[in-house]
């Protein structure tokens, strides 16, 4: 309220309702009595319940019951909510309309909150209104939401239509890699015979990939050139004989069993060499078995493997873990041994390395190599798989190119 009001204090006035009548300094401030400039007067005639008064001096007087002036905000809040809904296109416009006004600092709240300057008999009539504007708001609101839901939906189901009536997507489905099949191959062959296979870890401590195996410190193999060390004690194992040596280390005889795995060696990529490639070792441990077992079974595997006509050749070889050490041929799977482009013209194909347990790696072990001898054996995986499958480029088997390998 104006100073000015205070003028008005002891005014007659004309107030619709009431009556003429004069007016106490406590009912004038509850009328919201205020003054006002005579040229504003037209204006604030449009109000509802505003009503004008002559002063003993000159200013226009506006006088509004303060339960009209609520009824005026609440009837202001709701036009321009529904004015505010109405031009709203989404939800969460939708949802800050629905705070601003409805929320607990919403403007239709902050109402509520005022009720304390209402005149306690008017109070109900005003909560009335603003409870009925709420409902109407709310309605409003709600209708207004599931209509846009509905369009976001309808939107959605245009925008996602399914063409049934088109071929399906075909299911690129994977093949078995040559590896993987040359692989279950020879493990077939072995667990037929008796075998187990053993995996063991590509990351492997010096002691079991070189020196328990007779492979002294200053072996060419062991150069830096050569290995992959993690560092100087630890490596990436360049073949799986350590695993042989944790199951001898077991202490558990007789053993037969097969090590195939991922091996890794330092070399420069072609089409016969990878820095990573796979081997499948042997060893057999137990009383009495000598070069005849060795030759026996090497003879059945390579039948198995690549044709009951296949014949067998040992050639002297040398390897520091086996004693005597030989390496392995099979007659020409192509030309029968005739001699041909596949075998070079030689008749035969150079297969495996083999020999029987040198004693000193068996008492490393703690095997007593006067009570047992074993044989052991190594074949490169991808070395199988290349002749198997008549492939020239090692390469090829890493590139993972589906129409490559689908047709093996
Ligand atoms: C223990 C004792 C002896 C495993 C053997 C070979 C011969 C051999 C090569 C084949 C092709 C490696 O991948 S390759 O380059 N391996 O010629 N490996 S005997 O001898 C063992 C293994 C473990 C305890």
């Amino acid at each position: 309220m104006q100073a000015q009001g205070l003028f008005l204090i002891m005014a007659q006035v004309s107030v619709f309702r009431a009556g003429p009548r004069t007016l106490s300094a406590n009912e004038s401030l509850d009328l919201g009595i205020r003054v006002v400039p005579r040229i504003i007067r037209p204006l604030l005639c449009m109000q509802q319940g505003t009503f004008f008064v002559y002063s003993t001096r000159t200013p226009i007087i506006e006088m509004t019951r303060k339960e009209d002036t609520m009824k005026a905000k609440v009837d202001q809040i709701r036009e321009q909510a529904l004015a505010q809904i109405k031009d709203c296109d989404t939800i969460e416009k939708l949802n800050e309309i629905r705070v601003s006004i409805l929320g607990k600092k919403g403007e239709l709240t902050e109402v509520l909150k005022s009720m304390k300057d209402v005149a306690p008999e008017d109070r109900p009539k005003v909560g009335q209104w603003v409870n009925e504007t709420r409902t109407e708001i709310e309605t409003v609101l709600e209708e207004a939401k599931t209509r846009m839901e509905k369009a976001v939906r309808e939107a959605k189901m245009r925008a996602e239509v399914i063409d049934v009536t088109l071929p399906a997507k075909k299911a690129e489905i994977g093949h078995r890699h040559p590896n993987t099949i040359a692989l279950e191959e020879v493990e077939r062959i072995f667990v037929g015979m008796g075998y187990e296979v053993v995996e063991g870890p590509e990351v492997e401590k010096d002691y079991y990939n070189f020196e328990a195996l007779n492979i002294p410190a200053d072996h060419p193999a062991k150069d830096e050139q050569d290995t992959f060390y993690i560092n100087g004690d630890i490596l990436l194992r360049t073949q799986t004989s350590g695993v042989q040596v944790h199951e001898m280390e077991k202490g558990k005889l007789p053993i037969r069993m097969i090590a195939p795995g991922r091996v890794f060696r330092a070399d420069e990529v072609d089409a016969t060499h990878s820095p990573s490639f796979h081997q499948i070792e042997g060893l057999v441990i137990d009383k009495n078995i000598t070069f005849a077992d060795l030759k026996g079974t090497l003879a059945e595997f390579a039948k198995e493997m690549f044709g009951e006509d296949t014949r067998v050749k040992f050639r002297p070889h040398h390897f520091p873990f086996t004693e005597p050490s030989a390496e392995m041929d099979v007659s020409c799977f192509k030309c029968g041994g005739k001699g041909c482009r596949f075998c070079k013209g030689e008749g035969w194909i150079e297969i495996l390395g083999c020999g029987m347990v040198h004693p000193h790696v068996l008492e490393m072990s703690h095997i007593d190599p006067e009570e047992y001898t074993g044989f052991a054996f190594g074949v490169g995986l991808e070395r199988i798989a290349l002749l198997k499958y008549e492939i020239d480029d090692m390469r090829l088997l890493y590139e993972n190119d589906i129409r490559f390998l689908k047709q093996f």
